[in-house]
């Protein structure tokens, strides 16, 4: 890891615009303001967070507000973009097209991490791979650390000295910008539409995950995911493979699920590692996501005893299916991280086995719908559901896609929301708050989403005790 300048690579030392001063911003300003790089930024937005903090901070650094300029980012030698802003830009465009090179936090991340790198990807499931995997390798007693689109990002995990690890989520938006990544071990764990606002189409959206692979040593992929396999088939032969998958094992080298005297079990090849119902995560979508990070860990060389030790203790992470309560015979389940609509498709059919076919499920669902299209809840919706209680920007475009095949409530806020479901949920119902959609037209993010699910609920609860 670089201790000074004279360590930096001649190409970062040259004169730098950031481009977003958000979370992935500020750690690369950190960065590059610690050895000593020539550094601008711009931020699209007339007030970013923590403005005056960074203005105190950098008192010497020219922070340029509002819609991006074509001549400052022509100007500039390169330019570290954030991944909330699109390469497809027109300012951003100009600059590529006048010789900048354009970059993110993660290139610059990958130039200078020396450990080996778990690179890990997909539309759903990412954060739960990615701490599993940490877990197991924390288990195994090494030195780890993970971050990302998650947690800390990248750039803020590199130190003093190397980690034997690092595992990083990695979003669509972030592999737009990062050419060089030569992970040890990738996985896409998944591709269902999600951020089509930003991508022309599906294939343009799944083609930025694939490339998650490109200099990956080991593959990890979903066998029974189609376009995930077709990327494999593309670099057959040039890294290793293992796949893993809901069914039995592809082979004596994949992990899938088999039968053993009436019981479920993950295994690899033909040996029985562990029964799904060791786990407390639930639901097939979490089986896959044990066996990506069973896959993962064995790449880089992480013995099977402690990963196994690991997803035995893994209860999984706040506000993806989260259990919260069980009142008057009916459960709530908090999934605000559901924000596409196939997340919110995982956690319905894994949440049904658990109501043993009696209850129904309450949908909450709403907010900013990233221009999906919702008609793939039609099926489910029909099957599964009681009542659908809408709210936020897109209620209106789900209920459209939904087409009458549910009874629908419109809410304005997740208060509301508790109390109608409280008021339409019968015994063995589970009301499950899985939005399918992006939370920021009303909260500052999924956490808050699903905070106030919480603590409207806890509110309703003590009322009743009273
Ligand atoms: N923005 C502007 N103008 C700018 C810069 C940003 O309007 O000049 C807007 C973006 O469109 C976006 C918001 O500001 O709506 C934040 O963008 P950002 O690039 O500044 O984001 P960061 O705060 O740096 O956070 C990013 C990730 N967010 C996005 O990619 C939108 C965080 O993932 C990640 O944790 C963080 O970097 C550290 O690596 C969050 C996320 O929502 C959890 N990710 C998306 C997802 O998971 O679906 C991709
Ligand atoms: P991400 O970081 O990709 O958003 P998370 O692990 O935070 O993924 O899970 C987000 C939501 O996605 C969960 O709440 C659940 O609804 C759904 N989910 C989790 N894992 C999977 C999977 N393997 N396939 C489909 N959906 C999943």
């Amino acid at each position: 890891m670089v201790a000074d300048n004279n360590l930096l690579k001649p190409e970062d030392k040259r004169k730098t615009l950031v481009v977003g001063l958000g979370t992935s911003g500020q750690s690369v300003l950190r960065f590059l303001y610690r050895h000593g790089v020539p550094l601008q930024a711009a931020d699209t937005r007339h007030s970013p967070p923590q403005l005056s903090q960074l203005q105190s901070r950098y008192p010497n650094l020219e922070i340029v507000l509002g819609p991006l300029d074509e001549a400052l980012l022509s100007s500039i030698e390169r330019i570290i973009l954030s991944p909330g802003v699109s390469q497809k830009h027109p300012a951003i465009q100009y600059a590529i097209r006048n010789g900048v090179e354009v970059i993110g936090d993660i290139e610059l991340f990958a130039r200078y991490a020396e450990a080996p790198i778990i690179a890990i990807t997909g539309s759903n499931g990412k954060s739960t791979v990615t701490t599993l995997v940490a877990e197991m390798a924390l288990e195994a007693g090494l030195d780890v650390r993970f971050g990302g689109n998650l947690g800390q990002p990248a750039l803020d995990l590199l130190g003093e000295h190397e980690p034997d690890l690092y595992v990083l989520e990695l979003s669509s938006f972030q592999l737009e910008t990062t050419k060089t990544l030569a992970p040890v071990a990738s996985v896409v764990l998944n591709i269902t539409p999600d951020h089509m606002e930003r991508y022309s189409d599906l294939q343009d959206y799944a083609e930025t995950k694939g490339s998650i692979y490109h200099h990956a040593s080991n593959l990890i992929y979903d066998s029974d995911d189609v376009m995930v396999s077709g990327f494999i088939e593309r670099q057959k032969g040039l890294s290793q493979l293992l796949s893993y998958r809901i069914g039995p094992p592809d082979g004596a080298d994949s992990y899938g699920i088999m039968q053993r005297g009436g019981e479920s079990w993950i295994c690899r090849g033909d040996d029985l590692l562990i029964l799904t119902s060791a786990l407390q995560i639930r639901g097939e979508h979490n089986y896959l996501n044990a066996m990506a990070a069973l896959a993962l860990g064995e790449a880089y060389g992480i013995n099977v005893a402690p990963m196994v030790e690991a997803l035995k203790k893994f209860h999984g992470l706040s506000h993806r299916t989260e259990w919260v309560a069980n009142h008057n015979g009916v459960t709530w389940i908090d999934d605000s991280k559901g924000t596409n609509v196939g997340a919110t498709e995982a956690a319905i059919k894994g949440l049904l086995p658990d109501s043993g076919g009696k209850g129904k499920i309450v949908l909450i669902a709403g907010g900013q719908g990233k221009e999906a299209d919702f008609s793939s809840l039609q099926r489910l919706a029909k099957e599964s559901m009681r009542v659908v209680i809408l709210m936020g920007e897109d209620a209106e475009a789900i209920s459209r896609a939904l087409d009458g095949v549910v009874s629908e409530l419109f809410v304005e806020d997740m208060v509301g929301a508790v109390s109608a479901a409280e008021r339409v949920a019968e015994r063995d119902d589970i009301v499950l708050l899985s939005p399918a959609c992006a939370s920021f037209d009303q909260y500052s993010g999924f956490a808050e989403r699903g905070d106030k699910f919480k603590a409207a609920l806890a509110t309703l609860m003590e009322d009743v005790h009273e």
